[in-house]
């Protein structure tokens, strides 16, 4: 009887983490996710992606990964220029403070999808799950598209 009257409070709480998921919002951290889109080199090489957060919460919120079954792996990447040589180096995380926008793009932080398991073409949609300190994730459609077009 007891073991009851623990369960049903459980059950919910999972149904609405996976609601809120749905519908594009961490809970506890008001992370909101746009032009998302990911940049698809041929052959083996790995893809990047370019997006924008927008934190509308009160609390900083730390990005610290991201997963995708499209992909074997995914790092976050920052891109940088030194004597006309361009480098880019693995970061663990990255944080946007409360009210702040934090741009992923071209010359600057990406995400690294390393390792492609699927087969996909410009105009295909790849679901990535955002991963933030806190285990909070945030579910993303990005947009597969062309390099030349960003
Ligand atoms: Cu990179």
């Amino acid at each position: 009887m007891v073991s009851h009257l623990f369960q049903a409070p459980r059950l919910l709480a999972g149904g609405m983490l996976l609601m809120l998921i749905t519908a594009g919002h961490a809970s506890g951290q008001d992370v909101q996710v746009s032009n998302a889109r990911l940049s698809l080199l041929p052959g083996e090489q790995p893809g990047a992606g370019y997006f924008q957060l927008h934190n509308t919460g009160d609390e900083t919120a730390v990005l610290v990964g991201a997963q995708t079954e499209a992909f074997e792996d995914v790092e976050i990447h920052m891109s940088s220029e030194e004597n006309g040589m361009a480098h880019m180096h693995a970061m663990e995380q990255v944080e946007i403070e409360a009210g702040e926008r934090f741009e992923f793009a071209p010359k600057g932080h990406h995400l690294m999808f390393i390792g492609r398991l699927k087969t996909f073409s410009e105009g295909d949609d790849v679901e990535v799950m955002l991963e933030f300190d806190d285990a909070q994730q945030l579910s993303v459609t990005f947009d597969v598209v062309s390099p030349v077009s960003l």
